[in-house]
């Protein structure tokens, strides 16, 4: 090997990197990316003087750092002016326009407030130096080993004449099915709770140590530029989110150049209730003046720029009496206590339970029967109790006590080293076993229509399933005589029970229920070990190779595969006909519906997320590309679609929604 291969290496996995994590479209196998991630590392160690600060093997510091230090920022970040109300918003443009009552065009970007923290990131001559938080807006602190680990944020400016300094602004942030994630595994070490995404985001990007850093999976949108000298020629800020589009940063989709104030508040509305299904935390919009030009005229005040505003939308708590408490036994026995109350209205959602955690937290909250409490809920986040209220307490109220013994089987409950949570250790425990069956057959699984909670239970009850495999062995015959179900309903039941053993091998490994392998981790681990058999014969270096997998996830996998009881399930699933292992691509490839065909994806689909609808995509034989051109053979389009639909339609590329989308899936094959 020879070091003159170091800068196309680099180039290679710098353009696959950013098409997977910034246009969400990969170029590259998995396989392809790791081989070549290895080359360049074992050239590296050969020359290690040729050690670009860019590279991609520079993600993850090697050592932790044993403080972090304070830098000056060399522009202050300004936070922004709230307006809480739409009365507020007419203030703040009454005032801006009185302040500069000449300005001819009144032309605003709106913009997303992302619930993050906000970083400066600097680039000399392209490359990123420094990566520093806001702190108090003057002096922050440097953290630029750990903002290295976020994918979304290139080490290297995709100009090809980057300028000799530039500053980029923006929100890092924790995506919401993440935060939960991260907050289940600590309450099953029993760790502290993160009270929201942006705390957890905050916290990870204060750690020492980056490879923990790099666990937690932030993302980035950049929403401010500043490239001194530049600003007249660049003109306005549509223009600089472009730019920074181009340089290779993940800007908000969602953002809109609005030419008049009535797209201003319609902005505001629209996302008022679309936001809940973003898979990121909001928490406003941002109003700015659109030209630069204008943003100059009106200055700052001690405190905000004159130019921009941030909407904030109404907090998601509302108060509500806690009537009772229950304890839920988990799919790994980890017992939590649920407050269970009146009912209220919250985040467009009627909620009457919200999760206490454990009894740490219980005796910090100090709640007790009959209090009245505040509850938050925001977005996909699990409701949770945030405060009592002490003066509103009946009189004579008790302190709660978990009870000493499993609420389902009676077995006593233990509280591990460590740990904040109780936990029922028996296998068989009703609770354990009906949990873990209504897991294998939830969406993200086997996904089994007709196969819920009710009908796992019914199932339970009469004696029909007590294992996994139990399922695969129902006949329409068994199932009729249940209370409610017709023949009709019974055979579809066997068939939609039948046809998940086409499941792919990713969806079976995450139904099987390994602690802490959630769907992001499954679809990596089957990435990199093909079958069970390759799974369960992985070293604990084998598994810590794979992004994302940590050394707790590595030993919990390790421990599953040894238990001998999960080793004859293993063997019944298979000897089922279930996938235990990734069909070999390529050979069967004429038999899938899209083989051989490029999607275009653009704007939001009704039901699908993005990522769902580039699944479905590449399990058909397709593949995904990130720009139409006139290879595209069909462009998948949503709501707001932007660009790529004109594109299409100039190419003349048929455009699909998301329904035509599903029926193409049926099809035998896809000729357009
Ligand atoms: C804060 C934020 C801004 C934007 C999005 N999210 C935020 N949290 C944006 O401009 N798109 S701007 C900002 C600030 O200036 N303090």
């Amino acid at each position: 090997m020879s070091a003159d291969r170091l800068p196309e290496l680099r180039r290679q996995l710098q353009a696959a990197s950013y098409a997977y994590y910034v246009l969400d479209a990969p170029i590259l196998e998995d396989g392809v990316y790791d081989r070549l991630y290895r080359e360049l590392q074992t050239l590296e160690a050969q020359y290690p003087h040729l050690i670009t600060p860019d590279s991609p093997t520079q993600r993850v510091g090697e050592r932790p750092a044993s403080q972090f230090v304070s830098v000056a920022h060399a522009i202050p970040l300004y936070s922004l002016e709230n307006a809480f109300n739409r009365e507020e918003l007419e203030q703040w443009r009454g005032r801006w326009r009185r302040l500069a009552p000449e300005a001819e065009v009144e032309e605003y970007v709106c913009e997303l407030k992302i619930d993050g923290a906000a970083l400066a990131l600097t680039y000399r001559d392209g490359i990123l130096t420094q990566g520093a938080t806001r702190g108090d807006g003057t002096t922050g602190e440097e953290i630029t080993q750990n903002v290295k680990t976020i994918r979304s944020i290139p080490l290297r400016l995709t100009l090809d004449n980057p300028p000799s300094w530039v500053e980029v602004r923006g929100e890092a942030f924790l995506p919401v099915e993440e935060f939960n994630r991260l907050n289940q595994e600590r309450q099953e070490k029993g760790e502290n709770l993160f009270a929201n995404p942006r705390n957890a985001a905050a916290g990870a990007l204060r750690q020492l140590d980056s490879k923990i850093v790099r666990q937690r999976r932030l993302q980035f949108f950049a929403y401010t530029l500043h490239l001194p000298g530049a600003e007249e020629e660049i003109g306005n800020q549509w223009q600089a989110l472009d730019l920074l589009k181009q340089m290779g940063f993940l800007v908000n989709p969602h953002r809109r150049l609005c030419p008049d104030w009535e797209s201003v508040t319609d902005y505001y509305q629209t996302w008022e209730t679309r936001r809940h299904s973003l898979p990121y935390l909001t928490d406003g919009v941002v109003v700015k003046l659109n030209d630069y030009g204008l943003q100059q005229e009106l200055g700052f005040t001690q405190k905000f720029p004159r130019w921009a505003v941030a909407l904030k939308y109404p907090a998601e708590e509302a108060p509500t009496v806690v009537k009772a408490i229950e304890v839920n036994v988990g799919r790994t026995g980890a017992v939590t206590p649920l407050a269970v109350m009146e009912p209220v209205q919250l985040a467009g959602t009627t909620v009457q339970r919200a999760t206490l955690h454990n009894q740490d937290r219980i005796n910090e909250l100090d709640l007790r029967l009959g209090d009245t409490v505040i509850i938050r809920k925001a977005g996909e986040i699990i409701p949770e109790v945030v405060r009592v209220l002490p003066e509103l307490r009946p009189p004579g109220a008790r302190p709660y006590q978990m009870p000493s013994h499993c609420p389902e089987c009676d077995s006593l409950l233990v509280r591990a080293q460590e740990e904040a949570a109780l936990r029922c250790l028996n296998p068989l425990c009703p609770a354990i076993v009906r949990e873990s069956l209504i897991h294998w057959a939830s969406r993200n699984a086997l996904d089994i229509q007709g196969l819920g909670e009710k009908m796992v239970v019914l199932l339970m009850g009469k004696g029909l399933v007590q294992s996994i495999d139990d399922f695969y062995r129902l006949s329409w015959q068994d199932l009729a005589p249940l209370e409610r179900l017709g023949e009709k309903s019974a055979q579809n039941l066997v068939q939609a029970i039948e046809e998940s053993k086409q499941q792919p091998w990713f969806r079976v490994l995450y139904g099987l229920g390994i602690r802490h392998v959630g769907v992001v981790n499954a679809k990596a681990l089957s990435r990199r070990f093909p079958s069970a058999e390759a799974l369960g014969a992985a070293s604990l270096g084998d598994l810590l190779g794979v992004y994302g997998i940590g050394e707790e996830i590595a030993e919990s996998v390790q421990e599953w595969f040894r238990d001998p009881d999960h080793q004859a399930l293993l063997a019944r699933l298979e000897a089922l006909g279930l996938t235990l292992a990734q069909a070999p691509e390529g050979n069967n490839s004429q038999a899938k519906p899209l083989a051989g065909k490029t999607f275009v994806l653009t704007g939001t689909l009704p039901t699908l997320k993005r990522q769902q609808a580039q699944a479905l995509i590449e399990e058909a034989g397709g593949r995904v590309s990130s720009s139409v051109s006139a290879k595209t053979d069909y462009l998948l389009a949503g709501e707001s679609p932007g660009s790529k639909l004109e594109k299409a339609e100039k190419l003349k590329v048929p455009v699909l929604g998301e329904e035509a989308f599903l029926a193409l899936l049926k099809t035998e094959s896809a000729a357009p």
